[in-house]
């Protein structure tokens, strides 16, 4: 009797205690944003506008959608903050291939990125959107990718 008050006494605290990692587990999972680059081999993302709340955890999915090898046609994800000239910032990143196209210089104007990926290949970053709203733009920085479309915004709102 004994015996058996105390398997289900060790049994209930094991439910407990699973049950607990579980909720906390949840509470801390950010929202998935799935986005596709390239596919039909366009050169765009699939997602353009982010809306977001201030402070919000997300994770960005990255999925390079291409069938060209990723040397003549790599997609990446990057974030950068509010205000950064965005033509400007590709420019200086066409010519860092060795950094996965992120330019050494201006690496502080980067929030979050997704690295250069192959076809077929994902990625993914989890980060704290930023606490003050307005709009922040993303881009590939594979050379000439961004001017002829691939990119969009993260829009911060309460
Ligand atoms: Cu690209």
């Amino acid at each position: 009797m004994k015996i058996h008050l105390f398997a289900a006494l060790a049994l209930f605290t094991l439910g407990s205690f699973g049950l607990t990692r579980t909720v906390a587990a949840d509470a801390a999972a950010p929202r998935v944003i799935k986005v596709r680059a390239g596919v039909e081999n366009a050169m765009k993302f699939d997602v353009a506008t982010i809306s977001a709340a201030p402070g919000e955890t997300v994770k960005v999915v990255l999925t390079n959608a291409c069938a060209f090898p990723k040397t003549v046609m790599g997609h990446n994800w990057v974030l950068l903050t509010k205000g950064t000239d965005i033509n400007a910032f590709a420019l200086a990143a066409a010519a860092e291939a060795a950094n996965g196209y992120i330019p050494e210089k201006q690496k502080n104007k980067v929030i979050a990125n997704v690295g250069l990926l192959g076809p077929n290949e994902s990625g993914e970053v989890t980060f704290q959107v930023p606490s003050e709203p307005g709009e922040y733009p993303f881009l590939c920085t594979f050379p000439a990718h961004c001017s002829i479309g691939m990119k969009g915004m993260l829009i911060v709102k309460k």
